[in-house]
């Protein structure tokens, strides 16, 4: 997968280099470029703001630059999927992020001040795919930590990135549920007994299908209760 990034703050994306996304790019299984919008700004103080038409606070990001920026970027490229980082976006899911990790080709947009011009988006628009994204309900300062939320949850799906296959499919098969997305069961490792507090005796009874049994039912009852939905029986 190529992933290109364009931004007023190329250096927030130093954490790319590290961990399993250092490493896959290093093994070529991911390649990416990141863009300083500045370098694509017509003026001697390489302005990327201006005020906004209609009165109101703060600074909107002007289109010519982000216009010069993404268009060698998606030349030749119709099959590239632009991301576009925004509050007003529809929140990623595990869904979302399973169909993106099957692109070829990813561009981020990543905005700051009140946003991005419009006008950018509607002329991508009529040339690729373009979709606006959100990472939750609350409010960043820009589009840069979001876009590194997204990568992380995005690229450890692609085969070969994640280091262990297996903790994949197994995450696959407990993750969702009636099609809803079901949430871990508590891990516990040695020693059997910390700070007198003892692992829980089945995971150390050998018996896998009590084991499973016992996850599952943890599961579940974790996903009542942040999703508050009421269980289907009284405990927990
Ligand atoms: C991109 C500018 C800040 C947005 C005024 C100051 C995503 N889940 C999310 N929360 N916030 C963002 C996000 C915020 C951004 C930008 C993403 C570019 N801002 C602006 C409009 C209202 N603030 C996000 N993904």
């Amino acid at each position: 997968m190529k992933i290109d990034l364009i931004s007023i703050f190329p250096e927030y994306f130093a954490p790319l280099k590290l961990s399993l996304i250092g490493k896959a790019e290093q093994d070529g299984l991911l390649s990416i470029q990141i863009h300083d919008l500045r370098d694509f700004t017509s003026d001697g103080h390489r302005t990327v703001d201006d005020t906004p038409y209609g009165g109101g606070a703060g600074m909107v990001m002007k289109a010519q630059p982000w216009g010069d920026a993404t268009d060698p970027i998606i030349e030749n490229n119709p099959q590239i999927i632009v991301i576009v980082p925004t509050p007003s976006g529809q929140v990623l899911t595990q869904e979302m992020a399973a169909e993106l990790s099957k692109a070829d080709h990813l561009l981020f947009l990543c905005g700051r001040y009140e946003g991005i011009d419009a006008r950018v988006m509607t002329d991508l628009s009529t040339r690729v795919d373009l979709r606006e994204i959100s990472i939750g309900d609350y409010v960043l300062a820009g589009g840069e930590v979001a876009a590194l939320v997204m990568i992380e949850a995005i690229t450890r799906l692609i085969p070969g990135v994640l280091g262990n296959a297996a903790s994949l499919i197994e995450e696959s098969h407990s993750l969702i549920q009636d099609g809803q997305s079901l949430v871990e069961y508590p891990n516990f490792t040695k020693p059997p007994l910390w700070r007198g507090l003892p692992v829980p005796e089945v995971l150390t009874s050998g018996n896998h299908g009590e084991i499973a049994k016992w996850r599952a039912a943890q599961a579940l009852a974790r996903t009542h209760k942040i999703k508050q939905i009421k269980p289907m029986n009284g405990d927990q």
